[in-house]
């Protein structure tokens, strides 16, 4: 196992000495994001180091990630066989899964498909530009009054709790075409949970690697199968719902659409790679779950940087004002003419890096980086908050300073700088729910900053400090909000 013949001209890959059975777990630690950015200080942009006897090579930089995901992609493209890996949707996750090639690029120009389709195609007949517009536009308006009803009642209020509610309501049209109430228990307390989800399935879960570990008793993980158990029946019961209805002359979502799409490969036998109708429809347990854990976790962060930095969030309310004014919701069309605010979210994805590693990668085959050798199914962590925190990349990286996405003018963005920030991966595996993502955070932002101004208690700290995970999110905490006046009306 450990002596692994390295070809010539060739170099062994460099990293910090394994302890026996548990190898670097220890140095690893709870926050991976610091601890391996600090490590290649030491060792270098490519490294291993040891997850359990399992040899893990760790990618940090812009330009070797670049060269792995982009120039090699084809050799970076796997997924590792990990412990967690079999729970998520029964192990058939698009994202997670370890589907040969043929399998999960066909399942993935599906997924891609079934989201251009029922969410940003254009449509002719409504005043929305797509179906996604009209979906966040119409839940952003609900969070706004749900939030001031809160505030009457209580005084304050818990901005994810919320947040979280509304964003999975606009992913759950998408994908099922029906929306939920704040106040339905199944639905709240699932996508409550989602931290649970992300603690295990984080790059760097020593359980993932060790497996003795398994056999004692955890919370973390039992809450972690009650969430894919729970998961998997709500959209099991929503499919099979579907199946009750479908009618192929009226495809009502993505749902829809790819029990459509099993019907139609069952007439047409010459497709040449054989994927089962569950691993199609499964697809919606993906879509699902990514869409409402990333961006209400960049939302979240969104308002509570709002919270922390006032100057910025009256700058915010001073560019709608003067771009759209308040006698019209803000619309995806406007994000042109809102160059600080497309500023401020990219500061947000830079500086909380709230996904610090891609999904772990897997290499193909016998592969090389940088001179050093890596061998077929090496599992590959590749450390996005890294890269958005280099300083040979960022002025001053740990400073939260939007400004550095404009143009010195103030007026434009520098859409160079904006490419240098890493959130969605890059290459074969990058994110299909990118331009999704970004029109969602812009939109959702929008629209609650022309009518809300987002405050903390008087006297707290906001404790900013990511908790680690697939997706990082802050500590819950309680905040208020204060109507936007109309510009020009009276207001006491
Ligand atoms: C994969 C980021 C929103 C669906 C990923 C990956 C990242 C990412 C880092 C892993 C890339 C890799 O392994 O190299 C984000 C961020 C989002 C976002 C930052 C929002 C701000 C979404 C949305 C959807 C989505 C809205 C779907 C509706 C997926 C899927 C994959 C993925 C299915 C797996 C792709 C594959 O393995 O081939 N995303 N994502 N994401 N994302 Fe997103
Ligand atoms: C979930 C939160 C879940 C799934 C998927 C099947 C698919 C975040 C990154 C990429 C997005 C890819 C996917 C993320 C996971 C969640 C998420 C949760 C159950 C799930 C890097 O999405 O609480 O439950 O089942």
């Amino acid at each position: 196992l450990t002596h692994i013949k390295i070809p010539e001209g060739l170099q062994k890959l460099p990293g910090p000495k394994p302890l026996p059975i548990i190898g670097n777990v220890l140095e690893v630690g709870n926050n991976p994001h610091l601890s391996l950015t600090a490590m290649s200080k030491c060792y270098g942009p490519v490294f291993q180091i040891q997850m359990g006897m399992r040899p893990v090579v760790v990618l940090s930089r812009n330009d070797v990630i670049r060269q792995a995901l982009l120039k090699q992609g084809e050799e970076f493209a796997g997924r590792p066989d990990l412990y967690s890996t079999k729970f998520i949707s029964d192990g058939k996750s698009l994202a997670f899964s370890t589907d040969q090639v043929g399998v999960w690029r066909a399942r993935r120009k599906l997924a891609l498909s079934a989201l251009r389709t029922f969410a940003t195609v254009q449509g002719e007949s409504s005043e929305y530009s797509c179906a996604l517009e009209e979906h966040i536009s119409k839940e952003g308006l609900y969070l706004i009054e749900r939030l001031h009803n809160v505030m009457k009642a209580d005084g304050s209020f818990d901005p994810f709790r919320h947040i979280v509610v509304s964003v999975a309501n606009v992913i759950c049209g998408i994908c099922f075409g029906r929306r939920y109430s704040h106040d339905d228990d199944e639905l709240v307390s699932l996508v409550n949970m989602s931290d649970e989800f992300g603690k295990i399935v984080g790059s760097g879960n020593p359980a993932d690697f060790i497996p003795f570990l398994r056999i004692l008793p955890s919370t973390s993980m039992k809450k972690f199968l009650d969430i894919n158990d729970r998961f998997s029946k709500l959209v099991k019961k929503i499919v099979s719902e579907h199946y009750n209805t479908f009618d192929k002359d009226n495809i009502r979502d993505i749902t829809d659409s790819l029990i459509n799409h099993c019907e139609d490969r069952k007439l047409d036998e010459n497709s040449n790679v054989q994927v089962s109708d569950e691993k199609i429809v499964g697809i919606v347990n993906d879509l699902f779950g990514a869409g409402f854990d990333t961006i209400s976790t960049a939302l979240s962060w969104g308002v509570v940087y709002l919270v922390a930095y006032p100057e910025i969030q009256e700058r915010l309310q001073r560019e709608l004002k003067e771009k759209i004014g308040m006698d019209r919701t803000p619309l995806l069309s406007d994000r042109t003419d809102l160059p600080l605010l497309e500023a401020f979210i990219l500061e947000i994805f830079r500086h909380s890096s709230f996904l610090p590693f891609t999904i772990p990668h897997c290499t193909s085959k016998d592969t090389s980086l940088n001179g050093y050798f890596i061998p077929k199914d090496t599992c590959v962590f590749v450390n996005q908050w890294q890269v958005n925190h280099d300083p040979e990349l960022w002025k001053d990286p740990s400073s939260f300073n939007p400004d550095r996405f404009l143009t010195a003018d103030g007026t434009d963005l520098n859409k160079m700088e904006g490419e240098k920030v890493l959130v969605f991966g890059l290459g074969k595996r990058r994110c299909i729910g990118e331009s999704i993502g970004r029109a969602e955070v812009f939109l959702f932002l929008a629209i609650l900053l022309q009518r809300l101004k987002f405050s903390g208690m008087p006297g707290e700290m906001l404790d900013m400090t990511p908790e680690y995970g697939l997706t990082m999110k802050h500590k819950r905490c309680m905040l208020r909000v204060t109507p936007q006046p109309a510009s020009g009306a009276f207001y006491c």
